[in-house]
């Protein structure tokens, strides 16, 4: 993908409005696409784009931050790699009076006033999304006890962080029926799913895990790699959970090798630059935009159109 490796600018001279976009990496195909929607988005709506990729390195994100801040960009807009660890550079952007959106994931602070708004998934509701799956399932196969291994996304960052907290909030309550074996980092990369899967065989054998709760689909379609490689019956019996909603995802879901997809959209680039658009014309903005999402599960009618990957 062009531009996504480095610094990139387009329209940036002529356009009135120059946003500065600190992407966080290249991880997956969810970055991919979210990468692009941002792009179009910027050129859709005549706004100039400089675009940094931080190769999963937040002391790159903030260079780029306080090189968008030197560039004097209008609006500086950022998707923080972990939660924590922002403030000071978000104070000097607040300081150059230049307005930072947070874009897909959140951040910790006890300032808010150092962001306008964040637009992205609610990430609680998509691992409650996750937990409630669950539950239809036991109930449907009359399970009494689930042995569950979660594979998670890079630690610390808000979708990890609120994708397990939402899954454990609605399966926690029944301890009898569900039990989280084990969580690993997967750091959302597909070869660390692959990595994962084959270290939590080897620790429990195939017939040790019943589920497998995976924060997203590139760690799960690594982890799919394994399992289908591994000569055991129990593996084909493994209720297979995963969250973002690419086609290879939804296409292995309709194939009938993952039981859940929970979606989560990387299309954000428009509600972005509507938002920049808005700052600039001086309006009052939400603080908080979460696109409308739902699951695809082993429940649905998967023939239907709708059931659809990015
Ligand atoms: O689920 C994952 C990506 O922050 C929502 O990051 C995003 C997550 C997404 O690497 O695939």
């Amino acid at each position: 993908l062009s531009g996504c490796d480095g610094k990139q600018e387009t329209g940036g001279d002529k356009a009135s409005v120059v946003v500065g976009f600190s992407q966080l990496g290249a991880e997956s195909s969810w970055r991919i696409a979210n990468t692009v929607s941002m792009e179009e988005a910027a050129k859709e709506a005549g706004f100039g784009l400089m675009m940094e990729n931080a190769n999963q390195k937040q002391e790159k994100q903030i260079d780029a931050i306080r090189s968008f801040i030197a560039y004097r960009v209008d609006v500086i807009v950022f998707s923080p790699i972990v939660q924590t660890g922002w403030d000071n550079v978000l104070q000097e952007a607040k300081q150059a009076g230049i307005p930072v959106i947070l874009m897909d994931r959140t951040i910790k602070t006890e300032d808010d006033s150092l962001y306008k708004a964040y637009v992205g998934a609610n990430f609680m509701e998509e691992g409650r999304r996750a937990g409630e799956y669950l539950i239809r399932k036991a109930d449907a196969i009359g399970a009494e006890h689930l042995r569950i291994v979660e594979i998670c996304g890079t630690t610390d960052s808000a979708p990890m962080q609120d994708r397990q907290r939402g899954f454990l909030e609605v399966i926690g309550q029944d301890k009898e029926r569900f039990e989280i074996i084990d969580s690993v980092d997967g750091d959302f990369l597909q070869s660390k799913g692959e990595e994962c899967m084959r270290e939590l065989l080897q620790k429990y054998g195939p017939d040790g895990i019943d589920v497998v709760f995976s924060h997203n689909d590139a760690m799960t379609l690594g982890a799919l790699n394994v399992l289908e490689k591994t000569d055991a019956a129990a593996t084909k019996d493994m209720i297979i959970i995963t969250v973002d909603g690419e086609k290879a995802a939804v296409d292995a879901l309709k194939a009938g090798r993952i039981n859940c997809v929970v979606q989560c959209t990387p299309h954000l680039g428009p509600s972005v630059m509507k938002l920049v658009g808005e700052i600039k014309a001086g309006k009052d903005i939400p603080k908080v935009y979460y696109p409308e999402e739902g699951a695809f599960s082993d429940f649905d009618d998967l023939s239907d159109p709708a059931v659809e990957g990015f």
